[in-house]
């Protein structure tokens, strides 16, 4: 399939409104922003932004539509989103491909992306019929004592370039089900595919007569993002993206006491044990550490390996790194594909001069690649130090394929080197020893929200709760419990009998 028939079949025109309650499309009124593949160095297409009056607009009409949404039983609202994840299985090629090209990542994972969305679907459509609350017995007789889940209104969500549509659809299909209604504020780094997405829901709303206003979309950049922090009629923004981002947001959204759900930036490291699977760390590795080309918020970015083990891990790296394919990620026999823009470039560049400055010692050597297929200027090579876990360098969380490597002895030290970084979102142990593994998994181990063994720190599945500690923000996302983040708690005391009955109880 072409690109331009890619665009013709998700709804995607050479100039864009960035504005939508729903089903309609609004006249933005703001600056154009211009969307570029970093695969060729193409211009896409333009998406223009939303000027302050048509972001007003838009929580409005999705105040509007919460009065209704919120009467719809839970499972209705899950039919819905069961219906989403139908068209989504629908348009898994054409998105999955726009994904890869907008934002360079492989044709694999911009599949993998959608599959998520759909994933995700499924989840929040069970869900949908099992928002349970508890019940507990009274102190008093003859009262019934219980707690619900209510909706809170108009959920912001703010989403990243690296998952252009995952993320979203991990927040937005689960605040559904719930009965809000959501203003997503994609990445203007990625706006087609979140332009695609608003046409594939906006179908299935409109077959199903949703309310108009629960599925809104705004592009913009920073300050709709700030415009939303501040927003009071937002009571949950949930976003993702760098630490120093969602340090902004978190105190502007506390400061009016709105509820915030962050997940930020990870600095994500594997210990590889002496009693590790050496082929099954070093997949591991490899794939968490130049995945995306190391833009994930779960890359893995520093390798932990005992002493005994280190010299025989890193020749392997060495011989598997000479593996790879850098290139267009959209031809499958490329692995690594290129970085979102060339200030990710300069950045990964400006990391490398700062290792050096350190007295970090080259194992896999960096580069920018040019001329041909390389256009773009985007392409990286993915590079190996051994480094210091201290040094300022390591502790930040560069979004490119640089990978640190570390010796340890003992494993209480490589623990503490593990969680002696400012983030805390995913972490790995790989060994076959148990006792190794447990203690890894305990109170005194990882510090993460994620902590794995034998599998490594990227591929979360959407089942789990998903996000982390420290600096990443303490939020969690998708599977397990989260749904309580997107929902108000309500704690109900029914009095059902007489009051001449209560006062026969000698306690009242
Ligand atoms: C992110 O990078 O923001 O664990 C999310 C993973 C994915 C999610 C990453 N499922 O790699």
């Amino acid at each position: 399939m072409k690109m331009d028939s890619i665009l013709d079949k998700l709804g995607i025109n050479k100039v864009n409104e960035g504005a939508s309650t729903g089903t309609k499309w609004l006249k933005a009124g703001g600056d154009p922003i211009k969307s570029f593949s970093p695969v060729d160095g193409k211009e896409i297409a333009w998406v223009k932004s939303v000027n302050r009056k048509t972001y007003d607009a838009v929580i409005t009409k999705a105040e509007e539509a919460f009065k209704e949404w919120r009467t719809w039983p839970a499972p209705k609202r899950g039919e819905v989103v069961r219906q989403v994840g139908e068209a989504l299985r629908k348009y898994k090629e054409p998105l999955g491909k726009l994904v890869s090209y907008e934002m360079g990542k492989s044709l694999q994972e911009g599949y993998g992306e959608v599959q998520e969305m759909i994933d995700i679907c499924d989840l929040a459509v069970g869900m949908s019929r099992q928002l349970y609350g508890l019940t507990m017995h009274s102190e008093r007789p003859l009262h019934r004592m219980y707690e619900q889940w209510h909706p809170l209104g108009v959920v912001g969500i703010i989403s990243a370039f690296n998952f252009p549509v995952a993320v979203w659809s991990w927040n937005s299909m689960i605040a559904w089900i719930c009965g809000n209604t959501c203003v997503w504020k994609p990445s203007e780094k990625t706006p087609l595919s979140a332009i695609a997405c608003q046409n594939i829901i906006s179908e299935v709303f409109k077959a199903n007569n949703v309310p108009e206003g629960v599925c809104g979309l705004v592009v913009g950049g920073r300050e709709t993002g700030e415009w939303m922090s501040n927003d009071t009629r937002i009571p949950l923004v949930s976003a993702t993206g760098s630490t120093r981002m969602g340090r902004a947001l978190a105190s502007a959204v506390a400061s009016r006491l709105g509820k915030s759900l962050l997940e930020l930036g990870g600095n994500n490291a594997i210990i590889v044990t002496e009693h590790a699977d050496l082929n099954i760390a070093l997949r591991a590795a490899v794939f968490g550490a130049v995945g995306t080309a190391g833009q994930r918020c779960t890359t893995t970015r520093r390798l932990i390996i005992h002493e005994k083990v280190y010299d025989a891990l890193k020749k392997k790296l060495v011989a598997a790194y000479k593996q790879l394919s850098i290139g267009d990620p959209l031809d499958e026999k490329n692995h690594v594909g290129p970085l979102i823009d060339t200030d990710a470039v300069n950045n990964y560049m400006d990391t490398i001069k700062e290792i050096k400055k350190a007295g970090g010692k080259q194992v896999v050597a960096p580069g920018v690649l040019a001329g041909k297929n390389y256009e773009s200027g985007c392409y990286v090579k993915p590079c190996v130090y051994e480094v210091q876990n201290e040094w300022p360098i390591v502790q930040h969380e560069t979004f490119a394929p640089i990978l640190y490597i570390m010796k340890y002895k003992k494993l209480d030290e490589a623990i503490a080197m593990q969680n002696n970084v400012p983030q805390g979102l995913s972490s790995a142990i790989m060994t076959l020893n148990m006792r190794e593994a447990e203690q890894y998994l305990s109170a005194m181990g990882s510090d993460c929200g994620i902590a794995n063994v034998n599998i490594g720190t990227s591929g979360a599945e959407i089942g789990g709760a998903f996000g982390g500690e420290k600096e990443t923000g303490g939020g969690r996302e998708s599977g397990s419990d989260s749904w309580k983040a997107y929902m108000r708690r309500q704690t109900n005391t029914i009095n059902w009998g007489d009051t001449n009955r209560i006062h026969r109880n000698p306690h009242h």
